[in-house]
């Protein structure tokens, strides 16, 4: 049986990437009927009908399943900001990681433009979020610094890049893989021309191995959907400290004898960090309450 990976989906036309051959696929009729739906980044058998076409018979199971964009099989995201222009910001970076650890995925954190960025300033952002245990890449997509080690932690993996817009996401891609071609410089998300590729979600291939995808950027975050009492849990040294308060249902607000408010004050939990995840505990309650 031959296998393929969804790279594009478009219409009822499905691209497979098999080998090195880009393959037309129509799904087989029996798909139709349930409310089976395929998308790009799931693994599938087919058999072929043409040169470089061909009917998909079957898909393999999900190792995992990204909604927004809707991409199966995510390795990992890499969340993209910008040193300056748009100025870094802290409490912005810590709004998608919460996006993203509620969404399980492994994380990277991309800072581009250091061409243009205060050394000082990066270094101890950098050093906040390795102490946290992520990893952290410092990187220039315009002269190329630090592409190459990028480029290491891509091979072989579905990466789905991700972050405000204007931090450089095609920019780096561009770098990382010559020849994609990517738009950049978009201030707006206009859907007219290129709507192919803004709309729907596409694999593009490494030459090496894996795949990346480019996404639009968003600005707003929503964490409506999340629990109070789970909000913990996006903040892995949060989450750590968590056992050890006073009260097992303790959410680190206004408990007494709380083991994660007395980190902060003794410095082994960045103020600022406590200070997003009270922010964004506050926006829960206030969305809650909405209803
Ligand atoms: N100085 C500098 N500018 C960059 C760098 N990377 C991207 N840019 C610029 O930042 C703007 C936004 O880049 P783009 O890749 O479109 O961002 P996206 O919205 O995240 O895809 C463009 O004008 C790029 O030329 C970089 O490393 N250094
Ligand atoms: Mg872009
Ligand atoms: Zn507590």
């Amino acid at each position: 049986m031959l296998k393929g990976i969804v790279v594009k989906a478009y219409n009822s036309y499905y691209y497979l990437q098999s080998g090195n051959k880009i393959i037309t696929c129509h799904l087989r009729g029996r798909f139709k009927k349930g409310r089976f739906s395929l998308i790009v980044g799931d693994e599938v058998t087919y058999t072929l009908t043409g040169p470089e076409k061909g009917i998909i018979e079957d898909i393999l199971p999900r190792r995992s399943m990204l909604k927004r964009p809707m991409v199966a099989n995510v390795d990992q995201v890499v969340l993209t900001f910008a040193a300056v222009n748009p100025d870094i910001n802290p409490a912005l970076i810590d709004r998608f990681l919460v996006i993203a650890e509620y969404s399980e995925l492994d994380i990277i954190i991309c800072i581009n433009k250091i061409d243009l960025a205060n050394i000082d300033t990066i270094a101890s952002l950098v050093e906040r979020y390795v102490q946290v245990g992520y990893r952290m890449f410092t990187v220039a997509a315009k002269t190329g610094i630090g592409i190459a080690k990028l480029q290491e932690y891509l091979h072989d993996k579905i990466s789905v890049f991700a972050g405000p817009s204007g931090a450089g996401k095609s920019t780096i891609l561009n770098a990382v893989q010559p020849g994609l071609e990517l738009t950049t410089g978009e201030v707006s998300h206009k859907i007219g021309r290129g709507k192919h590729t803004t709309r729907f979600a596409e694999l593009l291939p490494l030459n090496g191995g894996g795949f990346v995808v480019d996404t639009p950027g968003f600005s707003f975050t929503d964490f409506s959907e999340m629990e109070e009492a789970h909000l913990m849990d996006y903040f892995p040294e949060i989450a750590q400290i968590a056992p050890t308060c006073k009260f097992n249902t303790c959410i680190h607000y206004k408990e007494p004898q709380c083991a994660v408010k007395q980190a902060v004050a003794e410095g082994l939990i960045h103020t600022e960090r406590y200070q997003s995840y009270l922010d964004i505990l506050t926006e829960i309650k206030a969305s809650k309450r909405g209803f």
